[in-house]
């Protein structure tokens, strides 16, 4: 192999890594739950959801404000998700949630 072609293969590699990484660090936190109620209009999500291990946080049934409206998509009641909870201001806010099956 000459230099340049080693060099571009370490690139490639080192690129393909730091993707997989960033793929991985994104599901991590996710969660998952069941939709119970949509209210687009105030901006809230109710889950019952699982374990949420980044807020050490037991399963229950609660109410979630949404980060952007754009989050809603086609979601509805009874829908399983994967979502991603932060907490601001004192409000737990969802910065992410998807149909359960989508990756
Ligand atoms: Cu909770």
């Amino acid at each position: 192999m000459t230099p340049n072609k080693t060099v571009r293969a370490l690139t490639l590699a080192l690129s393909g890594a730091c993707l997989a990484l960033a793929v991985w660090a994104q599901t991590a936190d996710m969660s998952e739950g069941e939709i119970r109620k949509v209210d687009q209009e105030g901006g809230k999500i109710t889950l019952a959801h699982g374990e949420i291990k980044s807020l050490d946080m037991p399963p229950m049934t609660m109410v979630f404000t949404v980060k952007t409206p754009a989050l809603f998509g086609d979601l509805k009641k009874g829908d399983k998700v994967r979502f991603a909870v932060a907490r601001e201001d004192g409000k737990f806010v969802l910065t992410e949630i998807v149909p359960a099956a989508a990756r």
